[in-house]
């Protein structure tokens, strides 16, 4: 049984109830979480208001800086187990549970090289002033963080805020608390003081509500659907509460014909299937110039086909999705989309050795899909591919915005006049020009125009969200 984490001690809810965790591999429980209510929030807030008026809040840029370091390496040592508990817990194939914890370390490492160098600046003004400007931690922070990458998301938001100096509330989702809460664990090992990484699971209309609405929280990171993040918002309005929102996406990759296809077909296949489409990045439109659409299509399908899903442990192309609700939802798309005529022209396999009660999803290439259908709009969050052609630049623009998202958008040409053209024509927080993700570099800065949220998180740029900026004018004459 797992328990929350508050001021460095593992405790239980005083509700007295759990939730089970489940292994999408299997659909089996093989572990508890704590169900916990406002009460845990409120405990842990204070253990976190606590640290940062005391241990934590005093000690330097320098000396936080040297603990995120010492929690890098203890997120090193530990990798493997790590890996493991997140394989089970969401269903990852090794490689992407691995890949993941990783990344976790590079998170700590570089947020650990930023926190000495965050600082304020020395502004012009009328003579007989000094002016100057601080950036200050908001205080005491809120982390709501999503079940597909656990590690990563907490790696780039709880990461930057610690840097910047805030103590933490991390609120993991309810289908993956395991590897968080053995990082909060690995933390106190660390060194860092009670209060400053505080883990509190349950369900998000409880326990995610209660740390939205608490007036003790200075600010409030969310990556999750654009539902809950509208609810945030709404709840964290009231009280004038910041928010970061990171809300996902319908991402295109667009091919013209003179792309090196042969370097493209493979990323645009594993920009839909890691972690099984259920990647707020992934691309999960692909938007074809029309001379090589039929052929480019062929070489797609054919690909399709020998997609392999199962079990996490197999380390197949694709692992489960993460929970029987998550199956009903990218059934319901597709069963929409073959009502609207929409054509399947490939579709992987799912191995014998996949257990029945596991949530598993072949990956789906859908072909012509129309830009208004609804598999062209929303973020389904699994592995299905919608595949349409475009006759001009101009048509690839406008198709590439034409969703309410604008998160992360793929340009593959040879054309370097168009590839400056496209990158700035496309509304989308990040564009990648022949790659996609760049590696997913804990340096480069992420998040979304319109309804993919707003604020950014990772990069350096994360840690001006992490802070409240003064101005400090002083008259000497
Ligand atoms: O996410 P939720 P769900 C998208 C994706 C997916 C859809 C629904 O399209 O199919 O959202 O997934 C917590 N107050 N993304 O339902 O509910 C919840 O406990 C405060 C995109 O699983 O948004 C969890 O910790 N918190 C995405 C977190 O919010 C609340 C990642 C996300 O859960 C809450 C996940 C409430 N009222 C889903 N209700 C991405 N951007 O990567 C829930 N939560």
């Amino acid at each position: 049984m797992q328990l929350n984490f508050i001021a460095n001690q593992s405790v239980p809810s005083p509700t007295g109830r759990i939730l089970p965790v489940i292994d999408p591999s299997d659909g089996q429980v093989f572990d508890e979480i704590q169900r916990s209510d406002a009460r845990d929030i409120d405990a842990a807030v204070q253990a976190a208001r606590a640290a940062y008026e005391g241990a934590w809040g005093q000690l330097s840029a320098a000396e936080r800086g040297r603990l995120l370091i010492a929690l890098a390496e203890k997120v090193a040592a530990h990798a493997d187990e790590l890996a493991l508990l997140e394989q089970r817990d969401c269903g990852k194939p090794t490689k992407q549970a691995r890949a993941d914890a990783t990344a976790l370390v590079r998170y700590f490492e570089f947020y650990a090289g930023a926190c000495d160098k965050l600082h304020g600046e020395t502004i012009p003004y009328q003579n007989g002033y000094s002016v100057w400007t601080w950036r200050e931690p908001h205080g005491v922070t809120g982390h709501v963080i999503p079940w597909n990458y656990p590690m990563q998301i907490f790696g780039r938001s709880v990461g930057g805020a610690l840097a910047a100096g805030n103590a933490c509330v991390v609120k993991p989702a309810e289908d993956a608390c395991l590897s968080l809460i053995r990082v909060a664990q690995l933390a106190a090992e660390a060194g860092f003081p009670p209060g400053a990484i505080n883990i509190v699971t349950g369900y998000g209309h409880e326990v995610g509500d209660a740390l939205a609405r608490h007036p003790g929280i200075d600010h409030i990171s969310f990556t999750g659907g654009p539902k809950v993040g509208t609810l945030i918002q709404q709840v964290a309005a009231e009280r004038h509460c910041p928010v970061t929102l990171e809300l996902g996406g319908k991402s295109p990759q667009i091919i013209f014909a003179d792309a090196d296809l042969d370097a493209t077909l493979p990323v645009v296949i594993n920009a839909i299937v890691q972690n099984s489409g259920q990647t707020c990045s992934a691309g999960s439109r692909v938007l074809i110039e029309r001379p090589i659409y039929d052929s480019f299509l062929a070489r797609l399908a054919a690909a399709f086909e020998q997609l392999r899903v199962g079990p996490a442990a197999m380390d197949l192309d694709l692992g489960p999705l993460i929970r029987q609700t998550q199956q009903q939802r990218v059934w319901d798309f597709l069963s929409d989309a073959q009502a609207a005529g929409i054509k399947q022209v490939a579709q992987g396999q799912v191995v014998d050795e996949a257990p029945e009660a596991g949530f598993y999803q072949a990956p789906v290439l859908l072909a012509d899909v129309p830009v208004n259908h609804r598999i062209a709009q929303e973020e389904v969050f699994g592995p299905v591919l919608a595949a349409m052609p475009f006759q001009s630049e101009d048509e690839a623009v406008q198709l590439a915005n034409a969703t309410p998202f604008g998160l992360v958008a793929g340009v593959w040409t040879e054309n370097g006049a168009r590839q400056f053209r496209m990158a700035r024509r496309v509304k989308a927080g990040q564009v990648f020009i022949n790659n996609y993700g760049a590696g997913g570099g804990v340096e480069l800065p992420f998040g979304g125009y319109k309804s993919s949220g707003y604020g950014r998180e990772k990069g350096f740029e994360a840690l001006y969200g992490f802070t409240v900026l003064k101005t400090v004018a002083a008259r000497h004459g």
